[in-house]
């Protein structure tokens, strides 16, 4: 049976993802209404073959709505959200602002489709980094039991939205032209030939928001609140997809072979490693699809006698997966 499905913040880098995926997975939708800021408002936007109107987004913009998917920031969700809620929609809300709510499940469908069931209106899309990584260690831990993740990663500019990748190119134009280098907006400095350390902002012990999310949502999508994770996140000057480099302690022995086994049959991910042909996941390769590639699966040769421990790497395409892909899953599952 369709239903009336509502994108909030449709213009954006995700919204736009999400009106491409409801297409590509030939999703039941009825009415779609595209919803945005103000300034937004007006534009036309190509759907299914149509040109739909962005109307702006308000109290009383959810009304007949059954889905909302939330591609808004943090202060939109939390006021607009609710109203859709009232208004008897359920929402995939891909904002921080509600993942660690314990009245909220977060979910990642490859990992933890069931905790959609106990919603209570809204569904927590995680951190598009989280997703990626998670992806890769939760068939791993079903099998050994993750104890302990240190994960790097390199993320895209486009991670920061429209703005992000637009600073990119300027900034790549401006070096390839000789012009003055534009002022950082997006970012704190030129992220063209340069690679920025932070992601989110600073707490008192010296991690950034983006690191503590693959601890904090980790848990929570993982049924694991024993979990640690220790994880720097780096801007890299790259359009698409976030890459990560991820060491992970088990309780129980796992050999590179098995994990590899393991990752064959595991959902969402794709197997690349083949280092004699020169084969690994790499982020132009995952750009624009929905799998997580895996590879590098080697032992983790400074790992303390006794202890379980395998480093690999994985690509992801953060818009898709790490977003708007892994917001139409969970939508799926509340069909
Ligand atoms: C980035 N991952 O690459 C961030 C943006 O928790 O949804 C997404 C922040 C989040 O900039």
């Amino acid at each position: 049976e369709p239903k009336n499905v509502a994108i909030l913040g449709a213009t954006g880098a995700v919204g736009a993802q999400m009106l491409q995926c409801l297409e590509e997975r030939d999703f039941p939708v009825g009415e779609l209404r595209l919803l945005a800021s103000k300034r937004s408002a007006g534009t036309d936007m190509c759907w299914n073959g149509r040109l739909l109107r962005v109307t702006e987004a308000t109290p009383e913009s959810f009304e007949g709505v059954d889905i909302v998917l939330g591609a808004a920031t943090n202060p939109v969700a939390e006021a607009l959200l609710p109203h859709a809620v009232a208004a008897g929609a359920v929402c995939v809300d891909n904002s921080s602002a509600f993942r660690l709510d314990p009245e909220v499940p977060l979910v990642v469908p490859e990992i933890n489709p069931e905790d959609v069931a106990w919603n209570h209106g809204i569904v927590a899309n995680p951190n598009c980094a989280t997703i990626i990584g998670l992806v890769c260690v939760a068939p791993l831990s079903r099998v050994a039991g993750a104890r302990r993740i240190v994960c790097s990663t390199y993320q895209a500019a486009s991670g920061a939205g429209l703005p992000g990748i637009e600073e990119l190119e300027a900034e790549n134009q401006a070096i390839v032209e000789g012009t003055p280098m534009p002022e950082p907006r997006a970012f704190a400095y030129q992220l063209a030939y340069n690679l920025i350390p932070q992601i989110g902002g600073f707490d008192g012990i010296g991690y950034t928001s983006e690191e503590m999310k693959m601890q904090n949502e980790g848990c929570k999508i993982m049924h694991d609140p024993d979990l640690r994770v220790n994880c720097t996140c780096v801007r890299v000057p790259i359009a698409r997809s976030h890459s990560e480099s991820i060491t992970v302690e088990f309780e129980r022995p796992i050999t590179p072979d098995e994990a590899r086994d393991v990752l064959r049959q595991a959902p969402g991910v794709r197997v690349v490693d083949d280092p004699a042909g020169q084969l690994y996941p790499m982020p132009l390769a995952t750009s624009d699809q929905d799998l997580v590639y895996v590879g590098r699966i080697r032992e983790d040769v400074s790992a303390p006698e006794g202890v379980n421990s395998l480093t690999f790497w994985c690509c992801g395409d953060q818009i898709r997966k790490g977003a708007a892909t892994n917001a139409v899953q969970i939508a799926e599952l509340l069909l």
